[in-house]
């Protein structure tokens, strides 16, 4: 992959700002919908500061990636009316990201988000930060009846996010019990494990969901076309979760925006489970002693030992990124040759947003 050209890098920040700009749009339909309702001034305004503080301000990869797919399936640039349509989808998606993120870090216990502290936070927040993940969820619900109501694909598309939700919730499931917080064995981990984790927990919504939706809308109806973009996306997704994994430990926190946890958490990481395959009788006795340990020394002794030989955990990365790559181009390179309707760039383009991602 080559760095980006100058004029790449101006139309991708036209391209977010395009799709920032329809958020306040939808922010508002919601708002006016809870007043209409006779909800108190500080009800809207609470939900207008849930809204504003946990939806917009990440990558958007996955709201763009619904409106990215849908230019690219149709094949020519969307009318206004068109480009709505997939942008409210794509801020559905973005909804769903956040109304996990604000479950997910209460649950792991978590400091920081988007460099701000995490929504529970906040001052004043707390535990009305579950009630408030829920409200992020139902507006998913309310703006595509708004919107889709009348299309033959509504029940399509419902069934996606409903799916997809329970898909992930089932990720996050078993991402918490193999990870008990007063329990550590290392036994209970492998790379199979890890792989089931991540599929449910990330891949399912964050990179089947966007392109399917976007099907949808175009109009594809045929199994096997999204059983050949599941075939991509979830391996896609796999990585994906494997580089969040890598860069909890690794990533600098002013750029991906959180303090890592997954030492700390006890969590069923690339990490851990890689540093498990080649961890001498020595340093596995370290990790035994360290992992999942509440306490700092712990955590830094454990972040130590992943750099060293024979774990060497940045050069495994680096390889297992050549390789996942190269793999993908080439499930990639195979997508029109089987002739489900499909095209390479949706899968380019998915892919070329999160390669070699520092954030
Ligand atoms: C990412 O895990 C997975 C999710 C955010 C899905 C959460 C699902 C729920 C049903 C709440 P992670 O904990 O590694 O993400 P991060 O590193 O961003 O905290
Ligand atoms: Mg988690
Ligand atoms: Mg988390
Ligand atoms: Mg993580």
């Amino acid at each position: 992959m080559t760095a980006p050209t100058k004029k790449a890098s101006v139309d991708k920040a036209a391209r977010r700002k395009r799709f920032e700009d329809v958020f306040p749009v939808i922010a508002e339909e919601l708002l006016g919908y809870i007043r209409g309702e006779g909800m108190p001034q500080d009800a809207v305004e609470w939900y207008e500061k849930n809204l504003y503080a946990n939806t917009p301000g990440g990558k958007l990869n996955r709201g763009l990636s619904v409106v990215d797919s849908v230019e690219i399936l149709k094949g020519s640039e969307l009318g206004d009316e068109e480009y709505l349509k997939a942008a409210i989808l794509g801020w559905c998606v973005e909804l769903l990201q956040a109304y996990f993120l604000v479950a997910d870090d209460i649950m792991d216990q978590s400091v920081t988000r988007r460099g701000q502290p995490c929504w529970y936070r906040q001052p004043g927040v707390g535990n009305i930060a579950i009630n408030d993940a829920f409200m992020l969820e139902a507006a998913i619900y309310h703006l595509l009846k708004k919107h889709f109501r009348q299309q033959t694909y509504y029940v399509d598309l419902l069934e996606l996010f409903l799916e997809t939700t329970f898909q992930t919730e089932l990720g996050q499931l078993i991402d918490l019990i193999t990870a008990p917080e007063d329990s550590v064995d290392l036994n209970k981990f492998s790379l199979e494990k890890h792989h089931l984790i991540v599929v449910y927990k990330t891949a399912f919504y964050s990179f089947y969901l966007p392109v399917a939706l976007a099907m949808r809308v175009v109009g594809i109806t045929d199994k096997a076309a999204y059983d050949l973009a599941l075939s991509i996306l979830i391996p896609l997704g796999e990585y994906f979760q494997v580089q969040d994994d890598y860069l909890d430990c690794y990533g600098k926190p002013e750029h991906i925006g959180k303090i890592g946890t997954d030492i700390l958490d006890n969590k069923c990481s690339w990490n851990i489970n890689t540093a498990l395959r080649y961890a001498t009788p020595a340093q596995r006795q370290i990790l035994d002693d360290n992992y999942g340990r509440k306490n700092p020394e712990s955590e830094a002794r454990v972040k130590a030992l992943f750099s060293e030989a024979p774990i060497s955990i940045p050069e495994r990365y680096e390889a297992y990124e050549a390789e996942v790559y190269s793999k993908l181009q080439g499930l990639i390179g195979k997508v029109e040759e089987q002739g489900a309707g499909l095209k390479r760039e949706v899968f380019e383009s998915f892919l070329g947003k999160i390669y070699k991602r520092s954030k």
